[in-house]
């Protein structure tokens, strides 16, 4: 599932989405272009970590706090999100309960 949406975001193909790649994604994932990204469109991607860069909580991911997501994604902040990084991510992720 989530190797799906790596697949998407990783637009020329070259393996590793980019931060410009990563944001032109939400365009993509935000199906019904109404400025933010439903629980319900996430889920049509993948079973999305993106839901948890929902810092409001209010079931909205809008841009600015997508785009904030890419920095999680990247940890090494060489600009392009691995697929280690990718999962990684996705692991951490789900740990959020903790916070
Ligand atoms: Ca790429
Ligand atoms: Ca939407
Ligand atoms: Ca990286």
């Amino acid at each position: 599932m989530s190797g799906f949406l790596f697949q998407q975001l990783d637009t020329d193909g070259d393996g590793k989405p980019s931060r410009a790649e990563y944001n032109a994604g939400f365009d993509v994932i935000d199906a019904d272009k109404d400025g933010f990204i439903t629980r319900k469109e996430s889920g049509a991607v993948s079973l999305s970590p993106f839901m948890l860069l929902d810092k409001g909580g209010d079931g909205k991911l809008f841009r600015t706090e997508y785009e904030a997501g890419f920095d999680l994604f990247d940890h090494d902040g060489d600009g392009f999100i691995s697929r280690d990084e990718f999962n990684g991510a996705v692991g951490m992720t789900f740990n959020f309960d903790d916070y």
